[in-house]
């Protein structure tokens, strides 16, 4: 008897043990802290010391780090941490409105929102085994309804998967009462951390059309080649494949993006003269950044009431085997 209740008690012990280590790994793994200027902010820490840092200002992810510390994505060394001014750099959100081309302020007023940590969202599809996320949610203040009287709950789920992947998903729900739709333009705005822009290329929008904010978005058709760097790009391909590859020829690094429900793609990069215009973007930052945005820009999505569209944005960065000139990019995005 007294053999039986020492084995029932070493169980119940080894079960409390591996709980409590599981509550502490999940305790650890999100972090609700301030960041500059004292704005609210949320690290998550993942496995083998990866880590993401998402401001509750814009929900807008402003480091990626990868597990041997590296940061993957660039913040401008002028960003303006101060409301109503928009984070330049990491991933600012452009919703409801992408670019200035419409009644609201340019990429529209997210990215300059106060969005709270969502306690109980709705289910939410299967998360990624061993990974930590949180939930954002946001929605209209006053304000906004006079700029644009739609009522709407975007949920913004966070997650840092655990190869170190970042994954965004999107849920907006239109939740009018008076039986109205609405329809937005939007975007991710990632700004890629990269050694040398002259040194990057990006692969899996050959041959597409785009619309050339440089030329009125007047529409073309891509030459067919890889997209390198020598100039002011702003170009919005449209139609693309779900991946999409960043070739970083001097840090060996791959980033690879993965998109659903956000068709169009959009790479930019100000180059010199324009850069200098950029108040908070430093004069040669240029040189370190590029913008590659999962977006729907071409064909607005339009939400009847009760409506909710989902988009999901994973970003993961691989060692690429880069042979000057080509690329095995189909090997990088099959492979990974
Ligand atoms: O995504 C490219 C773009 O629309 C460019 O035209 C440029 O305006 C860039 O966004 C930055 O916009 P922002 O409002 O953040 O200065």
């Amino acid at each position: 008897m007294m053999r039986l209740l020492h084995i029932v008690v070493c169980i119940i012990s080894a079960f409390t043990i591996t709980f409590t280590e599981n509550v502490e790994a999940y305790n650890k793994s999100v972090e609700i802290t301030k960041g500059i200027n004292d704005l609210d902010k949320v690290i998550l820490h993942g496995y083998k010391g990866t880590s993401v840092e998402v401001y509750l200002y814009g929900a807008q992810v402003t480091s990626w780090k990868n597990e041997h510390n590296e940061e993957m994505l660039f913040v401008s060394s002028k960003a303006i941490f101060k409301p109503p001014k928009p984070i330049r750099g990491g991933i600012p959100i452009c919703f409801p409105q992408f670019s200035n081309l419409g009644p609201l302020q340019s990429h529209g007023f997210a990215r300059n929102s106060f969005w709270t940590i969502d306690i109980d969202p709705p289910p939410f599809t299967p998360n990624v085994t061993n990974s930590v996320f949180v939930d954002l949610l946001l929605l209209p203040t006053e304000e906004d309804l006079k700029i644009w009287p739609h009522r709407f709950e975007y949920r913004l789920r966070i997650t840092l998967g655990p190869k170190g992947d970042l994954i965004l998903t999107s849920r907006i729900k239109n939740t009018n009462t008076d039986g109205t739709p609405f329809t937005f333009t939007f975007a991710h705005h990632t700004y890629f951390s990269v050694s040398n822009i002259s040194e990057v290329r990006v692969e899996g929008l050959e041959k597409l059309d785009y619309l050339d904010n440089l030329k009125n978005r007047t529409r073309f058709t891509d030459q067919g080649d890889a997209i390198t760097f020598n100039s002011e790009t702003d170009k919005i391909y449209l139609s693309t494949p779900s991946k999409i590859s960043v070739l970083d020829n001097e840090k060996n690094r791959t980033f690879v993006i993965r998109k659903d429900g956000l068709p169009d793609a959009v790479v930019w990069n100000p180059w010199a003269e324009k850069a200098k215009t950029i108040v908070d973007l430093g004069e040669d930052d240029y040189k370190q950044m590029l913008c590659v945005e999962a977006a729907a820009i071409e064909k607005p999505i339009k939400l009847m009431p009760g409506e909710e569209w989902k988009a999901r944005l994973e970003l993961s960065a691989v060692p690429s085997c880069y042979f000057r000139g080509k690329n095995d990019s189909n090997k990088v995005l099959e492979g990974t």
